[in-house]
């Protein structure tokens, strides 16, 4: 938010607050803005072809959680060996769930939508070709679809210039964060969120977030990811 490019892309941040020991952030709610239930929509878009931190890749811990996950997404996914752990490391898991939608290969993908009404939808996770993505944002627009799409493509525009613009994502790879679009029968609006595993790189390191990612180059693919978002979507 101290970033002057990014100004208004993100929710304002108001203070850190304990509660019950553990530390917590005040952001501004950005459905204050929509407060109409029974005609907004909301959908979070992970943008990046990598969704993991680079210090997975040296995680060499198996988790049987994730197995069940990838299993239950694809049976035929797991090989021999790890039918018999029963077991996969983080980058496994994560580096299927890409391959598996459109983040390896538009630097994005649909997580989760609500639609009008406040149905909760996140069947997302086969959604891979360019097609498949236009036709759910489609569905996810309904009746607003004309008008909406190009108020979210300019919305879009403007995010893309700020970050190319901006100090912050020159020096900080942003992993598994999203983009939030909401609309209502009035109005819509897409902001940046989750910039839980935003790290600071190296200072010898200058991203600029559409090349491709190699250990220990930080790129995250995200201007990449917004580039096809911005193309597919129009
Ligand atoms: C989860 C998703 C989360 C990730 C989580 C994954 O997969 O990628 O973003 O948390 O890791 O299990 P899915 O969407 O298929 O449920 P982080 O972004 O915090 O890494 P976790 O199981 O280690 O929490």
């Amino acid at each position: 938010m101290k970033d002057p490019s990014l100004k208004g892309m993100t929710p304002k941040y108001y203070k850190e607050i304990e509660h019950k020991n553990e530390s917590f952030i005040e952001i501004q709610d950005l459905l204050a803005d929509f407060p109409n239930t029974s005609t907004r929509a909301i959908m979070d878009i992970k943008i990046g072809t990598r969704t993991f931190l680079e210090s997975e890749v040296a995680n060499s811990s198996k988790r049987k959680d994730l197995y069940k996950k990838m299993v239950d997404i694809d049976p035929n996914e797991p090989t021999e060996e790890e039918k018999a752990d029963e077991a996969i490391t983080k980058l496994r898991y994560m580096q299927f769930r890409e391959r598996e939608s459109s983040s390896a290969s538009l630097g994005f993908r649909i997580e989760a939508a609500q639609l009008p009404g406040g149905k909760l939808q996140k069947s997302f996770k086969k959604v891979k070709t360019a097609e498949n993505v236009l036709q759910t944002l489609k569905e996810f627009l309904g009746d607003r679809v004309e008008k909406a799409s190009k108020e979210l493509e300019q919305r879009l525009r403007e995010m893309r210039t700020s970050i190319e613009n901006s100090d912050f994502f020159k020096s900080h790879e942003v992993v598994g964060s999203s983009i939030l679009i909401i609309y209502d029968e009035e109005k819509s609006g897409a902001w940046m969120i989750d910039f839980a595993k935003s790290k600071q790189v190296p200072e010898n390191i200058q991203l600029n977030h559409r090349r491709e990612w190699e250990v220990g180059n930080h790129e995250d693919g995200y201007l990449h990811g917004l580039d096809n978002l911005i193309e597919v979507s129009n």
